[in-house]
């Protein structure tokens, strides 16, 4: 399988890159760091990256004193929610903040606050190719999400890094964007056009 860059149809998404979801962090994903050696010159191909960001103010919902799932983490303005030193954020030329309302969870970038779908489709954005964390959450949202919003998505398999809450999870988030039209692929089937 190979697929070709059309940079003005083709955009990179970069899901969550940050210091929460990566070793050291409170929801730590296992290597999760070594999404960056694949992703950081995989960029330089793209016109437009994207990334997203876990935006959580200190009472969020989804905290475990809430009754929530996840300890705190991604707090608003906080180390743990920055973007990993590792990325290199010099190609990055949007980035899309989410779960900032306290009362709601939003793993996905693309819903109707941020109408990115849309956003992207207007600059004539095509086809989405995503890489990040997690695999099992944001990523698989955000990718179904994109899916819904009428956009072509790619899933660079070597680009993600899962939770793996439960047993599994990650082999179903998979199967699920599978199902749901995303095709899976690694980052050697890029070449550019
Ligand atoms: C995420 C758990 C909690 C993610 C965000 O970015 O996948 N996972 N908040
Ligand atoms: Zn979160």
């Amino acid at each position: 399988m190979s697929v070709k860059i059309n940079p003005e149809k083709d955009a990179l998404f970069i899901t969550d890159p940050q210091n929460c979801f990566l070793p050291g962090g409170v929801l730590a994903t296992p290597k999760g760091d070594e999404i960056f050696k694949v992703l950081n010159p995989l960029a330089k191909k793209f016109k437009l990256v994207v990334a997203s960001q876990d935006w959580h103010p200190p009472n969020h919902i989804s905290f475990k004193d809430r009754g929530g799932p996840w300890p705190p983490h991604c707090i608003q303005g906080k180390e743990d929610a920055e973007f990993s030193p590792k990325l290199d954020q010099s190609n990055i030329s949007l980035v899309v903040r989410k779960a900032f309302n306290p009362d709601e969870e939003e793993y996905t970038a693309f819903d109707e606050h941020t109408r990115l779908s849309n956003m992207l489709k207007a600059r004539g954005i095509e086809r989405v190719f995503f890489g990040g964390i997690a695999t099992d959450y944001c990523v698989h949202d955000s990718v179904i999400g994109a899916l819904k919003g009428g956009l072509d998505v790619y899933v660079l398999t070597d680009a993600i890094k899962a939770i793996n809450a439960k047993p599994g999870d990650e082999e179903r988030a998979l199967e699920d964007m599978k199902e749901h039209g995303a095709k899976l692929i690694m980052s050697k089937d890029i070449v550019e056009k």
